[in-house]
């Protein structure tokens, strides 16, 4: 008997909703496919936004601070007790290790509903008095509403921890979502609308759609006048699109983009200490995440210590399936993006890089020989005027450069068109704090690497983005903040 693959559809106002068009869900470590997605058309995303706006003037319009809270931490119990479901859903689809899934991609999609929940109960609304001539005073003070309905476009590299980074504030809010996930990782996105199912999140507050960008779910919503405002997480060049969108309406955007992260290395770092931090501010998730260093600048004296160590653990790193507790890296997420991964390889090798490492594709002799694999690779002995050195790969490559002052190091850094992260590595206090804040960067970090208080700032100077989340500044983003004032006259 054939066995029936899994159907993953569109979640509008509280209803499971197929569709006449679908797509299969590739699972990148094989290439085989894991699912079937039922593409929203337009009809479906106008559906969604109707729901929404229905939501809000419902019961959803209504909840108190607390009732919110409530609903958020329930839904990050239910992740937590659906954990094992998450786990596979997010491995079909990505082909990352259980040790990456089961430590960042999952349990931080939990958080983020507790910490919003947290934050929603805590939030400080302004006040002020003013004296008035007379005697007569004024009281101003803030009130937090809901934008509206929320459009969240996410991308398939940290397919749950990115959705939920936008959906928990936009719900503690009190708006209604459309979300639509990658068309790359479904999977996880159609778990959290069963959570929400589940838990009792009011129809319409939250929908789901799927589908591509260009000409579909992606541009639906963008597009749709009755979406009050638009949260992306993905490229840069895809930015730009959705930003002329939003621009009809003035809509209210928040962009998180792409990077191209520098690493700087100075001669007094831990070098064991450090090493481990660049093979994970390099490699993880074999290097899509945003934050990931592809640029390494290593003071001299230790650059070919440097070079050597890298390239020796990377050839150590093993390649394996997403269930081996021991795999280290997973595939890319796709053929297409391999192919442009390997196009950069060898745009490296044509701008006449060295490859200290890696450089190709992985052999398997198994079923993973179908899937979208690239090695691991170190290059080095580009000019920083190389194309490989200005434009973002998003894969497992960094190429490392050696440098002899704090100030060419510092120019080097920041002469990029992105400005998203920084790592910097020293035990030089004084350097430390003279060296993280001159990134101009939205998140600078020493001694470590994607290491975040939740309720910090998030985002990116240049093409990195538009805007911070993160702690009171996502609630900001997700509110409309009216001001009251109220004239208080002078009595007897
Ligand atoms: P992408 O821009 O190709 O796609 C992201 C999402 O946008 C997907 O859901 C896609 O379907 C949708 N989309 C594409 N074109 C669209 C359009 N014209 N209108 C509406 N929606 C559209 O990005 P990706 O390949 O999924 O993700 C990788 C990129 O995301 C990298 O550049 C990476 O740096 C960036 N990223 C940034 C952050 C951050 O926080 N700054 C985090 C993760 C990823
Ligand atoms: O940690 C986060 O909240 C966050 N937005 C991470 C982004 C990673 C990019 O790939």
């Amino acid at each position: 008997m054939a066995t029936q693959m899994t159907q993953y559809r569109n979640y509008v106002g509280g209803r499971w909703l197929t569709s006449a068009r679908q797509f299969p869900d590739v699972n990148p470590v094989d290439g085989s496919p894991t699912a079937t997605v039922h593409e929203a058309d337009a009809a479906t995303v106008d559906a969604a936004v109707r729901s929404g706006h229905a939501a809000l003037e419902g019961p959803w319009g209504r909840t108190s601070v607390a009732e919110r809270a409530a609903m958020l931490y329930r839904i990050a119990d239910e992740i937590e007790r659906r954990t094992t479901d998450f786990l596979a859903a997010e491995m079909a689809d990505t082909g990352k290790p259980h040790a990456m899934a089961s430590t960042v991609d999952i349990p931080r999609g939990a958080a983020n509903f507790r910490i919003f929940a947290d934050i929603l109960k805590t939030a400080p609304l302004e006040s002020f008095r003013m004296d008035l001539p007379g005697g007569a005073h004024a009281i101003n003070y803030t009130v937090r509403k809901p934008l509206g309905v929320v459009g969240i476009i996410s991308p398939w590299n940290l397919p749950l921890l990115l959705l939920t980074w936008k959906v928990a504030p936009a719900l503690a809010c009190g708006n209604a979502v459309v979300a639509k996930p990658s068309e790359e990782t479904p999977g996880t996105a159609t778990l959290l609308a069963e959570v929400m199912d589940t838990v009792g999140v009011p129809a319409g507050a939250f929908n789901l759609v799927h589908g591509f960008g260009p000409g579909s779910a992606g541009e639906f919503i963008t597009t749709h006048p009755d979406i009050n405002a638009i949260t992306f997480t993905g490229e840069s060049r895809t930015g730009t699109a959705i930003m002329r969108a939003a621009a009809e309406g003035v809509k209210p955007i928040s962009f998180e983009l792409g990077g191209k992260n520098a690493a700087i290395i100075f001669a007094d770092c831990d070098f064991d200490k450090m090493l481990d931090g660049m093979m994970r501010a390099v490699f993880l998730n074999s290097g899509q995440v945003c934050l990931c260093a592809e640029r390494v600048y290593v003071e001299r004296p230790i650059y070919s210590r440097f070079c050597d160590a890298l390239a020796a653990r990377v050839r150590g790193l093993k390649l394996g399936w997403p269930e081996d507790r021991d795999s280290a890296m997973g595939p890319l997420i796709s053929a297409a993006h391999r192919d442009k991964v390997l196009g950069y390889f060898a745009l490296a090798r044509d701008e006449g890089a060295q490859v200290l490492a890696g450089g190709g594709v992985p052999h398997f002799g198994d079923a993973r020989d179908r899937g979208f694999w690239v090695e691991p690779t170190v290059i080095a002995g580009l000019p920083e005027t190389a194309r490989c050195l200005k434009e973002e790969i998003f894969g497992p490559i960094c190429h490392v450069t050696p440098f002899d002052t704090e100030r060419e190091v510092i120019a080097m850094a920041n002469d990029t068109r992105y400005g998203l992260a920084a790592t910097l590595w020293t035990t030089n206090l004084d350097r430390a704090h003279r060296v993280a804040p001159a990134m101009r960067v939205g998140l600078s970090w020493v001694n470590s690497w994607f290491l975040r208080d939740l309720r910090t700032p998030f985002g990116g100077a240049g093409l990195s983005g538009i805007g911070r989340e993160g702690g009171l500044h996502s609630l900001n983003f997700y509110s409309e903040l009216t001001n009251v004032c109220v004239r208080v006259d002078s009595g007897v």
